[in-house]
């Protein structure tokens, strides 16, 4: 099945919410004849590794129309629960790629803030560490003001904050501020359902850049590489000369 098909889509987002696990595989997988090797159990050796383009491609989109169809009423709660614990399962199956970690990198910081809803998150983490970007990854759930201070004790320049409730996002206003005391502020980006459904609340909050992908976050953090300090070797030790050419 073509990687961006509709039919792919629709296909995954029924077996989803009709928690067909196998079904749910096969596509991933992109294979179509793996279904019965599948079934036993399906924690065996058998399921063959998912490459992570097929989750941003499919499991993305598919997730979030089911959201839409919890808002409009036309999908359980249970659905919702249910297809989120297999999408956690088939992001736990993602093929790790971890390349060499590229030099310069910034410093990379990566939450959830004040919220749940990790996968994101997840996928943003596996994403950049695929491209050879070393994270910090804060975790889920974690405050405003907690990631602040911890952000500050690590030195991270590029904070990679996820919020997929609209009352997670608005603390994000709270994290910047906090941010914003600091000596060395790190450039603050978000992502996350609430910056889809309104295009200017990153700005309302005082991030400096929002992210809509995996693949965004990866350009996002290219773009900070010029802000990471030249580290030139002095005489005493190492002095920080500004702006990488
Ligand atoms: C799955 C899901 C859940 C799962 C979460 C499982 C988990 N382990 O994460 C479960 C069932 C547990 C859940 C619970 C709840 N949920 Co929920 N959930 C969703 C749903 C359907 C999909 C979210 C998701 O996982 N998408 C897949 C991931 C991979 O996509 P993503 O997070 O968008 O990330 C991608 C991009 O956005 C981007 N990205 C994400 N973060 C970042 C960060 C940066 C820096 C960058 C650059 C990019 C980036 O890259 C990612 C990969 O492409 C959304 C609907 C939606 N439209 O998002 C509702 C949704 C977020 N949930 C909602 C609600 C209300 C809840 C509950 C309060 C329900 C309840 N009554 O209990 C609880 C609260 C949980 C909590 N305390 O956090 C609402 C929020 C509404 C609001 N106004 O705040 C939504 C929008 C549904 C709706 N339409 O109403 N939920």
């Amino acid at each position: 099945m073509p990687l961006h098909s509709e039919g792919a889509i629709a296909a995954l987002e029924r077996a989803l919410l009709a928690m067909d696990r196998v079904t749910a595989y096969r596509i991933l997988t992109g294979r179509d004849d793996t279904g019965s090797a599948l079934v036993p159990g399906l924690d065996g050796a058998s399921i063959p590794p998912i490459p992570l383009e097929r989750v941003d491609a499919l499991l993305v989109p598919v997730l979030r129309s089911i959201g839409n169809g919890w808002g409009a009423g036309s999908v359980a709660l249970s659905q919702v629960y249910m297809s989120a614990r297999i999408a956690e399962e088939i992001i736990s199956r993602v093929a790790p790629v971890e390349r060499p970690v590229r030099d310069p990198a910034p410093v990379i910081g990566l939450a959830t803030l004040e919220d749940r809803h990790e996968l994101g998150k997840r996928i943003v983490g596996i994403s950049l560490r695929a491209v050879g970007y070393p994270v910090i990854d804060y975790g889920s759930g974690i405050t405003a003001e907690e990631l602040a201070d911890r952000a500050a004790e690590d030195g991270v320049q590029v904070l990679l904050v996820s919020t997929l409730m609209l009352r997670a996002s608005m603390r994000v206003s709270v994290l910047a501020a906090r941010l914003g005391e600091l000596a060395a502020r790190p450039r603050l980006v978000v992502g996350g359902a609430p910056y889809l459904f309104d295009e200017s609340l990153w700005r309302e909050v005082g991030a400096d850049a929002m992210g809509r992908s995996a693949a965004d976050a990866i350009d996002l953090v290219d773009l900070q590489r010029p802000h990471v300090p030249v580290l030139v070797r002095t005489g005493n030790g190492t002095e920080a000369t500004g702006a990488q050419a």
